[in-house]
């Protein structure tokens, strides 16, 4: 999806301060809830069921009309969220699926329809709002349910020959259906108050793809930012060649290695988006969770390398959490609880502090305070190459304890020490934080 090297186009005014200060709460917080939630918790075989398994309407219609999500209670979403550690949520109010979760006035085919009769998108956003987290949409560009959205190579009808393709699509119309997707986005914008964040997935230009001009990109975009002046957009529309039709970037399920730049060499701002166990939609038989540690590491990372992360969970049919997810989130939550210093308001350590085998760094530079997270906790002994002069004191983050340093050769064994670097001497075993 790489696009050419060329002049950057602008569409709007907003110059580079204003924008840092635009974007300032969500660089600050770093950590934030995805929640992929749809039609698709009923298969409970990842959200691209429909598309993997050919469902055609009649064979999916069953999910449509046995939704029935009881137990939903976003207040108890909002606060496992908030005890995670979590600042800000991004809820699929329509996944690929076309199925709409709020009460749209241009579609039959939305929540209050079903079973559950409610704009389960509203309850979300009181919810959400009611705890102090900021509250952001997903809104899939694609859409395997309108009936002007021609098939393409994405699409769950997706055929082979360019003759399937044009038999299928006649009588199918994307200037209708991109005048659907802005009413959509404009309802989204319009009826819910102020909305932080808008995710738009995803583009795929070229051979029997989607782009711009399909999506009306460049209409939408200034309309979005018409709408909701603050809001915060992803880089999903395909309109890379503007500066400022897209405020991060957004690596999704794998790291990056370094923090990511622009042709320019511009650090970018950006966010990396993971799943617990690798569907995003609601997964019953998925057995490939990450561990506590893992998921730690990617938050570490992300903001170690000066990103965000957002943590997508997949709620059942029912309207819940599943205990999987439930006891991710209160492991990464309890860490929080003592350890949050050293993510919200931190970023890339500066060069000076040069890296220190087998840790992660973070950096407050209000604070000036730098984070080494002991990612593997080493035996007593870590020296921290280069550090003399540059480390007033040293303490762990969960008691506030002192931890001894000397700018000498900790032990007389120890071979890694050179002049000019520091040594923390550490207890052997590493400290308990939690209730054995
Ligand atoms: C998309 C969705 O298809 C997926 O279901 C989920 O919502 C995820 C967050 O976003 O997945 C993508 C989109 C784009 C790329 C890869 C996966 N891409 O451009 O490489």
């Amino acid at each position: 999806m790489q696009q050419p090297l060329q002049a950057q186009k602008k569409l709007f005014k907003e110059t580079t301060q204003q924008k840092a200060d635009r974007m300032q709460w969500w660089t600050n917080d770093r950590f934030g809830m995805f929640i992929h939630w749809g039609l698709y918790a009923m298969p409970a075989r990842h959200e691209w069921v429909r598309n993997a398994e050919r469902l055609t309407d009649s064979a999916y219609q069953k999910y449509f009309d046995y939704f029935n999500p009881d137990l939903y209670n976003p207040k108890d979403w909002a606060k496992m969220a908030k005890a995670a550690g979590m600042k800000y949520a991004v809820l699929t109010a329509k996944h690929h699926e076309g199925f709409c979760l709020f009460d749209s006035k241009f579609t039959e085919y939305k929540s209050t329809n079903t079973p559950i009769k409610k704009d389960l998108v509203k309850e979300y956003v009181d919810a959400f709002r009611a705890e102090g987290i900021k509250v952001g949409f997903y809104y899939s560009l694609i859409d395997w349910h309108h009936p002007d959205f021609t098939i393409d190579r994405n699409h769950s009808q997706r055929v082979n020959t360019p003759a399937e393709y044009e038999k299928l699509n006649k009588g199918r119309d994307m200037a209708k259906y991109r005048e659907y997707l802005k009413n959509q986005v404009r309802e989204l914008l319009t009826n819910y108050g102020k909305i932080d964040i808008l995710w738009l997935d995803f583009s795929y230009p070229g051979q029997n793809g989607k782009g711009k001009d399909d999506w009306g990109s460049i209409e939408l975009i200034k309309m979005v930012r018409q709408l909701q002046p603050q809001i915060i957009v992803n880089d999903r529309l395909d309109l890379k060649e503007y500066d400022d039709a897209w405020d991060f970037v957004t690596p999704e399920q794998y790291k990056v290695a370094s923090w990511p730049k622009d042709e320019k060499g511009n650090k970018l701002y950006w966010e990396t988006c993971q799943t617990f166990s690798g569907s995003w939609g609601y997964h019953r038989d998925e057995n490939t969770w990450k561990s506590t540690q893992q998921l730690l590491v990617l938050l570490i990372e992300s903001v170690s390398k000066g990103g965000n992360l957002l943590l997508n969970v997949g709620p059942t049919a029912r309207g819940m959490f599943d205990y999987r997810a439930q006891n991710a989130l209160g492991s990464m939550g309890e860490w929080m609880k003592f350890n949050a210093a050293s993510i919200y308001g931190c970023t890339e350590a500066p060069a000076e502090y040069n890296k220190i085998d087998q840790t992660l760094l973070t950096y407050n530079p209000k604070t000036k305070r730098l984070y080494v997270h002991l990612v593997d906790y080493p035996l007593s002994r870590l020296v921290l190459p280069g550090y003399e002069g540059k480390v007033k004191y040293a303490q762990f983050l969960h008691d506030n304890s002192e931890i001894k340093m000397t700018a000498s050769n900790g032990h007389w064994d120890n071979s890694d020490y050179k002049k000019g670097d520091l040594t923390l001497i550490l207890p052997v075993t590493k400290p308990n934080v939690e209730i054995p």
